[in-house]
């Protein structure tokens, strides 16, 4: 990865090396931590980080879904954010915000209420999250044999880390089986979302995305319903099952790392001409004119550094 410059813990700034925690901490043992993933891009008028409200609202709420009470409020950590860009000094296009909390170091055993919370910012610069390449030609996609974990028994709308262990195998068996990305399904055989981003299909004009039954209420998504919305596109959400995504003309990911990531295969079904589609196309470069603040419609989603 990019080391950067600085890294804010607990509410002051130290050194990127010097970022380092107990080996018991009792996160690493346990899992419950909460994680934002925030774009800081570079526009003609400087870094401007998008939609930094509704992720940093969204730590705190994963945060008391899962137990812990961060001792920032929203607006203590949307300061820290804008500063931490600042202070890094960074010079690429992309910069990725990493916000978390987590359970630090002196009590073992499951009961964590009294296991000390460490709050942490960082910031660094990375690139396409599946890569370039992905972005113009799309990407290869395969449905993951695990499901999404069922609703009785996780909490899929907290950002919560133990979230991402099921994340991570469903990725790691798409990457060995020869493709990019994982698809996972819920308990019931609809689509759910990707490994770390949510699903869009184009289907007779019409763009369909699952509902937020089994998901991360995805704020790209949001912003992809809004989007389309306003340049005339119809926007269904309902469940879809595997079979209709490998009929479907174009299909594409949305995510903050993701952003619009055009999907040209899955499972070995060819979508639509195996290429991005003209309707992915202009959504993305739309949501690319959005970002790096070149549509003043939605110049209120961009806070400036
Ligand atoms: N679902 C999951 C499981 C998910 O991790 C993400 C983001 C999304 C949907 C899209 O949410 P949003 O960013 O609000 O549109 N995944 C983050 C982490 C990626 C990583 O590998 O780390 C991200 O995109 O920042």
């Amino acid at each position: 990865m990019n080391a950067a410059k600085f890294i804010w813990m607990n509410g002051k700034y130290v050194p990127w090396a010097e970022a380092q925690i107990h080996v018991l901490s009792h996160t690493l043992h346990y899992g419950n931590g909460v994680i934002e993933g925030t774009k800081a891009y570079k526009t003609e008028r400087g870094y401007a980080i998008f939609r930094l409200n509704e992720h940093t609202k969204r730590l705190k709420e994963s945060a008391k879904m899962t137990l812990i009470d961060i001792p920032f409020t929203v607006e203590e950590m949307n300061e820290a954010q804008i500063d931490l860009v600042r202070k890094n000094e960074f010079t690429g296009d992309n910069v990725y915000i990493r916000p978390f909390a987590f359970l630090g170091y002196g009590v073992m055993g499951l009961y964590h209420k009294d296991a000390p919370v460490e709050t942490v910012m960082a910031a660094w610069e990375w690139g396409a999250y599946l890569g370039e390449e992905g972005l113009r030609r799309g990407i290869r996609l395969k449905i993951a044999s695990m499901t999404r974990p069922a609703n009785t028994s996780n909490m899929g709308k907290a950002k919560a880390s133990a979230n991402y262990l099921n994340s991570q195998m469903a990725k790691f068996e798409a990457i060995e089986s020869g493709y990019d990305e994982a698809l996972l399904l819920d308990d019931q055989g609809y689509v759910a979302e990707a490994s770390g981003a949510c699903f869009f299909m184009v289907r007779d004009g019409q763009l369909i995305s699952p509902p937020n039954d089994n998901s991360l209420e995805s704020i790209t998504q949001k912003t992809v319903i809004e989007m389309a919305k306003k340049m005339g596109y119809e926007v269904v959400r309902r469940r879809i099952t595997r079979e209709e995504i490998y009929v479907a003309d174009e299909a594409f990911l949305t995510g903050t790392a993701a952003e619009i990531t055009p999907v040209r295969e899955v499972d070995a079904r060819i979508i639509g001409k195996g290429e991005r589609g003209p309707v992915t196309e202009k959504i993305q470069s739309s949501y690319f004119d959005i970002v790096f603040g070149r549509d003043p419609d939605y110049d209120h989603y961009l806070t400036y550094i």
